[in-house]
């Protein structure tokens, strides 16, 4: 197979057997742990070959709404998925001009890929229940499995009954994650507050969100600000730790 991008897996030269290819959708904005522990489990449980986490282009649903750009989502992504060898961050969607919406983006990636690659749509299990409303849903449902994420508390009834009164035949597999109701507000909102993001995202998400400014970071050492701590800049504590 020739695949003509080389941000994404090449899967499928061997005709005799089937490639689940896992897609992670997103804004991102910014990715965390939450995204990558979601990511992983399904990986694991639905024996995936390979993640692919594609950072929205322009999405549909945040017309009018403040978004980072493509480039420094794509940045965030690409840090954050680089040192697992089964995850990939594609530009695929960023690169894309106008609105991205997922059923063009799947006919885009079923365009590219032979028959025996199958696709995994994998979201939280609340977007599961506004699926049924994205655009061309249909074709969702025709082109991808669902995977749906549960998130700690949520109730699986909103996303099961959304799914069963759908007149689309939509293939869910709902799987629970571990523990983790990290968002990229709560994030955003930590930046803003100048309190720290270490554990909830991968430590070279921190540092280039602080050294690009990113959600009104100010320019600071990585990590927290030194003055919260009473120091000046180019200042040291008395015994030389910084
Ligand atoms: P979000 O903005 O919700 O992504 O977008 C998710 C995907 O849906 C993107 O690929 C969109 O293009 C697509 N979409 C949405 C609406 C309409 C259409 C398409 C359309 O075509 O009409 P976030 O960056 O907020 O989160 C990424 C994913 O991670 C989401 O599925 C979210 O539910 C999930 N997530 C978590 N999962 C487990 N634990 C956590 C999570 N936080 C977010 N803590």
């Amino acid at each position: 197979m020739e695949m003509q991008r080389i941000d994404l897996p090449a899967l499928g030269e061997d005709t005799d057997r089937t490639y689940r290819l896992g897609i992670m959708g997103g804004t991102f904005d910014p990715i965390h742990n939450g995204h990558l522990v979601c990511a992983e489990c399904a990986f694991d449980a639905l024996d995936l070959d390979m993640v692919v986490f594609m950072p929205a282009g322009s999405p549909a649903f945040k017309q009018g709404k403040q978004v980072s750009t493509g480039e420094d989502r794509y940045a965030m992504t690409l840090l954050a998925t680089s040192d697992n060898p089964h995850f990939v961050a594609t530009r695929f969607e960023v690169d894309r001009p106008g609105v991205t919406y997922t059923a063009d983006t799947l006919q885009l990636l079923r365009d590219l890929y032979p028959d025996n690659v199958e696709f995994f749509f994998i979201t939280g299990a609340d977007a599961i229940a506004d699926v049924v409303a994205w655009r061309n849903a249909d074709r969702v449902a025709a082109l991808a499995h669902l995977v749906g994420a549960t998130r700690p508390g949520y109730d699986l009834g909103r996303a099961e009954s959304a799914i069963e009164s759908s007149p689309y035949d939509f293939d869910v597999t709902y799987l629970e994650v571990p523990a983790l109701s990290i968002s990229s507000s709560y994030l955003r909102e930590r930046v803003r507050e100048g309190k720290s993001l270490r554990y909830l995202t991968p430590d070279p998400v921190t540092g280039y969100i602080h050294k690009h400014q990113l959600y009104g970071a100010r320019a600071s050492r990585y990590g927290a600000s030194n003055d919260r701590y009473g120091i000046r800049s180019g200042e040291g504590h008395k015994d030389g730790q910084a």
